[in-house]
């Protein structure tokens, strides 16, 4: 039997005054259950400019993954999103948990501008769908610390963890966070959890990436 793949799956804690994070709720839940084949780890990060890269780093250097997957909430959202790019830059919409919203400041000073996903996302896009999930390659992560993850996941792949592959994935809101008020894209538990399920289980395997556009703006 060959070795397990060592994923490390995290989700963020609630933000912005809400009560919970769909990427919490559903890492976890997905980490009860991790596909065959994969050496599966949970943590749930701090939403803190200081405190999500430390926790960050912290994860890595307790688990050495070989593939790091973040998860956050875009609320607003009306379907799963494959991040495509983590920008070198905070510009935050709203503070973070510790009240800091920077504006116009880089993640890591003097460091390189972006930094690609290296997981194959046209690909994760597929095996969601295959499953039934409306996903999408999504070519911007925002400039919140759910970017600022994906980028600094980038950076530590290519400074410290070389041969590591990154990926993020941002989640819908879950219906109980859209009834007030109502009409808000929202999409269930379950089938968020089936969203990262398709997509651990699509890394266990190998592939090609399929040849189509994900270049939709919107
Ligand atoms: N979403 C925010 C940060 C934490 C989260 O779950 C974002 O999209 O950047």
């Amino acid at each position: 039997m060959s070795t397990p793949l060592r994923i490390l799956l995290t989700g963020f804690e609630p933000f912005g005054g809400e009560n919970t994070n769909p990427s919490m709720q559903a890492a976890l839940a997905v980490g009860a259950a991790p596909p065959a084949g994969i050496d599966l780890t949970v943590e749930i990060l701090p939403v803190s400019c200081p405190r999500t890269p430390e926790a960050l780093r912290a994860a890595l250097a307790r688990h050495r993954p070989d593939v790091a997957i973040a998860t956050g909430q875009a609320g607003g959202c009306p379907e799963v999103a494959v991040e495509r790019i983590g920008i070198n830059l905070f510009d935050l919409r709203i503070p973070d948990n510790d009240g800091a919203q920077p504006l116009d400041t880089p993640v890591i000073p003097g460091a390189p501008a972006a930094y690609f996903a290296t997981l194959p996302v046209k690909r994760l896009v597929a095996a969601m769908r295959e499953v039934g999930v409306p996903a999408a390659v999504s070519n911007s992560a925002g400039t919140h610390l759910c970017n600022a993850t994906l980028y600094l996941l980038g950076h530590l792949a290519a400074t410290e963890y070389p041969g590591m592959r990154v990926g993020f994935i941002h989640l819908p809101w879950l219906p109980a966070q859209t009834t007030r008020p109502a009409g808000a894209p929202s999409m269930s538990l379950a089938t968020q959890i089936s969203a990262l399920q398709a997509a651990l289980a699509a890394l266990a395997s190998e592939g090609p990436e399929p040849q189509v556009s994900e270049g939709a703006l919107y």
